[in-house]
This record gives C-alpha cells, sequence and structure tokens, in this order.
C-alpha cells in the first residue's frame, strides 16, 4: 500500500494528528501523577486519565480512517463520546459525592447525556434529513445537563462541598456551558438542515470538514482542560 502523508494543506488529518498526540500526552500525565494524588481524590484523577486515554485509543483510530478514506469518522467519534461523556458525568458524581450526592443523580446525568448523543448520531446519519429536529431534542438534553449543572442538584451540592469543590464546580460548569456549546455548531455546520434551514456551508465536503476540525478543537479543549480542572482540583483542597 502507498504510503499516506499528510499534505500541509490537510487541517482535518492535522487535527486528527494533533488530537492524538494531546490526548496521549495528557493520559500519561494523570497516569504518572496518581502516585503524587491523595488517597482521596485519587479516582478523580484516574476517571480524567482514562477520559483522555479512551479518546487516545479513538483519536489514533480516526485519524487513519479519515487519512486513508478523506471521509469522517463519525461512527466511532460517537463511539468515543458514548464512552467519555458519561465518564464526565461521572466526574460531576465523585466530586460532589463528599457533600451528599446520590448515586440516582449520577444516572440523570448519563440518561440525559445519552440521549444527547444518541438523536445527534441519528441526525448525522440514520435520517440527516431531519438533522434540525434530533438536533432540537439533542440540545434539550443538552439544556438539562446544563440545568443541573448550573442550578440543579450539582450546583446545589457542590455549594455544600466546601470552597475549593465549589469553586471547581463552577470551572467545569463553564465547560458545560461554553465548552460544549462547540459542539452543536460543529453539527450546524456539517448538516444538511443547517441552522434551521440555513446552510452555512453549502458544498457537502467542506461542510464535513468543517465539522471535523469544529469537533477535534472541541474535544481537545474539553476532555483535556476538563481533566486539569479536576487535577487542579486535586492539588487545592485542602485535605
Ligand atoms: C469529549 C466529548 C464531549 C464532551 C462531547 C460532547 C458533545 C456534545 C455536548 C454534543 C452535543 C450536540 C448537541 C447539543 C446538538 C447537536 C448534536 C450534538 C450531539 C453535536
Amino acid at each position: 500500500m502507498e504510503h499516506l502523508k499528510i499534505a500541509s494543506d490537510n487541517y482535518v488529518a492535522f487535527t486528527f494528528f494533533i488530537g492524538t498526540m494531546a490526548m496521549m500526552a495528557a493520559s500519561v500525565f494523570f497516569f504518572f501523577e496518581l502516585n503524587n494524588t491523595s488517597q482521596k481524590w485519587r479516582t478523580s484523577v484516574l476517571v480524567s486519565g482514562l477520559i483522555t486515554f479512551i479518546a487516545a485509543v479513538h483519536y489514533y483510530y480516526m485519524r487513519g480512517y479519515n487519512l486513508e478514506t478523506g471521509e469522517s469518522p463519525t461512527f466511532f467519534r460517537y463511539v468515543d463520546w458514548i464512552l467519555t461523556v458519561p465518564l464526565m458525568c461521572v466526574e460531576f458524581y465523585l466530586i460532589t459525592k463528599k457533600a451528599g450526592a446520590k448515586i440516582g443523580l449520577l444516572w440523570k446525568l448519563i440518561f440525559a447525556s445519552l440521549i444527547m448523543l444518541v438523536t445527534g448520531y441519528f441526525g448525522e446519519t440514520l435520517d440527516r434529513a431531519h438533522s434540525v429536529l434530533w438536533g432540537v431534542i439533542s440540545g434539550i438534553a443538552y439544556f438539562y445537563i446544563v440545568y443541573l449543572i448550573w442550578f440543579g442538584e450539582v450546583a446545589k451540592l457542590a455549594h455544600t462541598a466546601g470552597t475549593q469543590v465549589a469553586k471547581a464546580t463552577r470551572i467545569l460548569a463553564w465547560f458545560v456551558l461554553v465548552g460544549w456549546a462547540i459542539y452543536p455548531l460543529g453539527y450546524i455546520l456539517g448538516t444538511p438542515g443547517g441552522l434551521f434551514g440555513v446552510q452555512l456551508v453549502a458544498d457537502p465536503a467542506a461542510a464535513s470538514h468543517a465539522m471535523d476540525i469544529v469537533y477535534n478543537i472541541a474535544d481537545a479543549i474539553n476532555k483535556i482542560g476538563f481533566g486539569l480542572v479536576i487535577y487542579a482540583l486535586s492539588r487545592n483542597a485542602d485535605n
């Protein structure tokens, strides 16, 4: 087989490559730091490492897939998200558990995230003709997660869990509100329904490329940044 190289103007392949390396480096960092992490925070930092590690494996695969086919690796993108987004819900549960979070809260977050992702997958693949409808349903589940974290149970528990946990939860809440909002932007760019019928990128190939670049940037911010907030909490918390 011919050796495939990344053309210098192939930004999609390049961001898959950088994404792979960044996720790998972050995983090594989180895993090695476990040794210097207090017992109380070890599971949280471990989960940060698992999130970036799972992403690293998917990025490695997606990088090769995209380079060889020139296509968007939608299926494995969603496999990655379906594994890593619930683990981010686990992070919220773990840091509020000390303030009395119940397992029911974790299930609510996971259930909403699965609705968000499965409906998004439908809109991107199985029923592209109704991408706006699926995007709206996905968006409702997304806003429910935002609600739980900003005003609902997560916010209330974080408030009583000490200043460091409250501060970290507030930063993570910003990740969910702003960092996660990058994904619907990618979806709007890449699906035929656009923004309620307004197509932002007309050419289908260009639209799909734009979507991948936006998703790749969002993943780096949200997976590595999110993990670093948890890591910082494990260093700053007084106990
Ligand atoms: C590590 C991966 C993460 C944090 C992925 C998050 C994905 C989302 C928040 C996706 C949200 C979507 C909508 C809110 C509407 C359109 C469809 C999605 C799935 C792109």
